[in-house]
């Protein structure tokens, strides 16, 4: 394994990206690029022609991808190896959703087994909380389900139970609390009768210091209203990898949903972390949604890198980061339940492949991960667009629809997917100064009404958001970034940049509450610090 930038392939696409492509002229030139530059894999049409590339570039970059022995990686992160090198752990959220029913042995276990084990147990759990068979400790059914968690153990669950909302149980509410923050708790809380709600403790390590102080006030908040500690089974699970610390909080492991250290944090929504979603949608949904991921986890694993979906994504998001100048990358849903899908794949991208080193330690001389962000359209266009159009920065974007809408009410859906194609057309095609001249602009405002055009974007477009569907998408970026891991030589599945922050707040914690401490610090975090112990009541 090396570094890309000493590949011959990397000097070849140095050299490709310094000369000029413009994409009217590329169209105009190849008038089927359009068809020539999609791809369908399952549900999922990708159509990639928006973007500054041609024949030439693309073999360049399929040649990084094979120098970087993308396919060997691939194949090494589903045989179970320890690709997870850091942590010395497999990388196995593809055997969450395995669909083979072959049986898998990894470091000496059956790993298929024990997920169908889990998912049983989720099913049989779901299905009581659903049906009402399952009663709080006064014997009312459950109403509230409020999933604890924060990160991995908290935006899957999130942004797929907002995704998929339509599909929901509708009197049964789910809502999370994610936060250190009390605010988040008083207002989850703040409208429920303690009987009718269940938490679920959501924390693989169950030692995450935002989660258990939360479910420390969940426990308390529940017990001032029951008074009672054996209400604790009736409205408390827990889905985790640490039975001694669920048992140790006073949650029943029989109670417990398990999970495995190789499944990271962020790639976990697949297992038993879905839980909430799980009873939000049923048990048939949610094997739809493990079913969708499992469709795209083969198409990852089967197709030709240059019939890939996720490989494409990878190498586009490659072309623009490390030979086009691009720091940022955008995520545009057109469909209002995937509002959360932006922050979800903000982790997943930035918390994989933010890294400043190899596999083999050594600091890298290129960029990795650019900055994800996005937010819904149409909103967006009234806020942000502006930039991408007409800023100084260039912002590859994916745009996401679908050709129908969950809730068609009159002319609401023709017009959103005619704002998502007329973004894509306006951003790749832009206006010049004639056409504006020739609209009878004067000239003063000629330049600023100008579109300068060659905007890259993708298009991902399925005929309708469903639970297989979402699993599809899912998957789809999961692997982008995994692919992206690899060419990059960098382990896209440890953290260690979360760490220091989370020493020094114990420190600075300890500090706050004790005003006879003298903070040895900085001078600003020194002078912060006795801010707070003044003004603090
Ligand atoms: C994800 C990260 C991180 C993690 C949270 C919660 O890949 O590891 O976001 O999910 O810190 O951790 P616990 O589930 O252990 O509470």
């Amino acid at each position: 394994m090396q570094q890309p930038n000493k590949t011959a392939e990397w000097e070849q696409l140095l050299k490709l990206a310094a000369q000029p492509r413009d994409l009217r002229q590329l169209f105009s030139q190849q008038p089927s690029r359009g068809t020539d530059y999609s791809l369908q894999a399952g549900d999922i049409f990708l159509d990639y022609s928006k973007n500054l590339i041609d024949d030439e570039v693309l073999q360049a970059l399929f040649g990084l991808a094979r120098a970087q022995n993308l396919e060997a990686r691939r194949d090494a992160m589903f045989a179970g190896e320890h690709i997870n090198a850091t942590e010395d752990r497999s990388v196995l959220h593809v055997a969450l959703r395995d669909q083979s029913n072959q049986s898998k042995n990894v470091d000496g276990s059956d790993v298929h087994q024990q997920v169908r084990t889990v998912l049983d147990q989720m099913t049989d759990f779901s299905t009581a909380i659903r049906d009402k068979s399952w009663t709080g400790y006064t014997g009312k059914p459950i109403k509230n389900v409020v999933n604890i968690g924060i990160g991995g153990s908290d935006l899957g669950p999130v942004m797929a139970s907002e995704a998929l909302k339509f599909y929901s149980q509708r009197d049964i509410h789910i809502d999370f609390i994610s936060n250190i923050d009390a605010t988040q708790f008083a207002e989850v809380t703040r409208n429920l009768d303690p009987a009718e709600t269940l938490f679920i403790i959501a924390s693989k390590t169950f030692t995450t210091d935002e989660t258990m102080t939360n479910a420390r006030s969940a426990r308390q908040w529940t017990l001032d209203s029951l008074q009672d500690d054996a209400a604790i089974a009736k409205h408390f699970v827990a889905v985790s990898t640490n039975a001694e610390e669920v048992s140790k909080f006073g949650i029943d492991t029989a109670n417990m949903f398990e999970f495995w250290d190789w499944v990271g944090g962020r790639y976990s929504m697949t297992s038993a972390i879905g839980l909430a979603v799980m009873i939000s949608i049923g048990p048939d949904n949610f094997h739809e949604l493990l079913k969708g991921f499992y469709a795209m986890d083969e198409h990852f694993r089967t197709a030709s890198l240059e019939q890939n979906q996720p490989v494409l994504l990878a190498l586009l998001g490659i072309w623009y980061t490390n030979f086009n100048g691009a720091q940022t990358e955008a995520i545009l849903p057109y469909d209002q339940y995937l509002h959360r899908l932006p922050a979800y794949l903000q982790q997943a991208s930035m918390e994989s492949n933010g890294k400043r080193v190899d596999l083999q330690g050594n600091p890298v001389s290129y960029s990795t991960a650019p900055v994800l962000w996005g937010e819904p359209g149409t909103n967006g266009q009234h806020a942000f667009y502006q930039l991408i159009h007409q800023g100084t920065q260039l912002i590859p974007c994916d745009f996401i629809g679908f050709v129908n809408s969950l809730n068609p009410v009159g002319e609401h859906h023709p017009k959103l997917t005619a704002n998502l194609f007329a973004q894509t057309e306006a951003l790749a095609f832009g206006k010049t100064a004639d056409e504006v001249r020739a609209e009878g602009v004067g000239e003063v405002l000629v330049n600023h009404k100008v579109f300068t055009g060659n905007k890259p974007s993708n298009t991902i477009l399925a005929e309708k958001l469903t639970p297989n569907v979402l699993g599809q998408l899912i998957a789809l970026y999961e692997h982008k970034i995994f692919a992206q891991g690899v060419i990059w030589n960098i382990n896209s599945f440890d953290q260690w940049g979360v760490e220091l922050g989370k020493v020094l707040a114990k420190t600075i914690y300890s500090e706050l509450s004790d005003s006879t401490k003298q903070p040895a610090h900085d001078s600003s975090t020194n002078n912060l610090i006795a801010r707070y112990q003044k003004q603090h009541r």
